[in-house]
């Protein structure tokens, strides 16, 4: 594997030892023959994750396994991937197997042909294949949050991005910013894209979500987030004098 890959692509797993090391040998199918690493992040999962994609990675040398010592959570896990990454371009997927990894070489693509003020270019799922509920609710969040942040996203929670590595980095943490990364991109000034991906049914494993737990989070999430918009100042671009 390269020391410098041009891509890394980062998984965050919690409890997915049926759909990880499946996923791990799609993603390597995904972008056979480029330059690119895989990174996938354990956040202390209960079953054999871990020791699964550890077992595999000795067949697949672009894979790379961290682990958590605690659950820290789905976005904690994202972070410590990218930190971990060796690579100037990020792709993140959902490690159950929802986010086709087909689609994912041409996010990183459009990212790459694209002009340095774009951060990221933002998957968005069409026929989705979650539960009625799932979808009502994500349509009513979607709603509001494009409302009230105007982030121009209409899909947030689709775990398949691309992004610029140092612009993820200059964004400010907190549990659940995987949803908000549009409204903060465009915060920071940098451009954000979006384009149609596949998604799949879950095949295995239990969803690590409900919708009231969703709510609850998001209610103060949207305040915090809207916060740092009020106290966000545009310079209007930096040049060295
Ligand atoms: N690292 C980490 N990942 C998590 C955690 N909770 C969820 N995930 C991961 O985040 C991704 C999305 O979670 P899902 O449970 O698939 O959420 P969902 O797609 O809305 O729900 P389903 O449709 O039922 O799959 C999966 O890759 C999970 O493994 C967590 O606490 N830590
Ligand atoms: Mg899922």
């Amino acid at each position: 594997m390269a020391a410098s890959p041009q891509i890394s692509v980062v998984v965050p797993v919690f409890d997915e030892e049926g759909a990880a090391p499946a996923l791990a040998r799609e993603i390597a199918a995904a972008f056979a023959g480029r330059s690119f690493e895989m990174v996938f992040v354990d956040d202390a999962s209960g079953d054999g994750t871990k020791a699964a994609l550890k077992a595999l990675s000795a067949a697949l040398p672009q894979l790379r396994v961290l682990g958590h010592r605690n659950n820290a959570g789905q976005s904690r896990a994202i972070r410590s991937g990218v930190l971990a990454a060796r690579g100037p371009v990020i792709v993140t997927l959902d490690g159950d197997g929802q986010n086709d990894p087909a689609f994912a070489p041409g996010l990183a693509d459009a990212l790459l042909g694209g002009p340095p003020e774009l951060a990221m270019v933002a998957g968005e799922r069409v026929k989705r294949q979650d539960s009625r509920a799932k979808r009502w609710a994500s349509r009513l969040g979607n709603g509001a949050r494009k409302r009230l942040l105007k982030d121009t996203a209409n899909d947030t929670g689709c775990g398949l991005k691309a992004f610029r590595r140092e612009a993820f980095l200059a964004l400010p943490y907190f549990d659940h910013i995987h949803r908000y990364l549009p409204a903060l991109m465009l915060r920071e000034g940098y451009q954000v894209e979006y384009r149609p991906v596949g998604h799949r049914h879950r095949q295995t494993g239990r969803s690590k979500y409900t919708n009231l737990g969703r709510l609850w989070a998001s209610v103060s999430d949207l305040l915090g987030v809207m916060w740092l918009q009020s106290r966000s100042r545009d310079p209007g671009g930096v040049e060295e004098a």
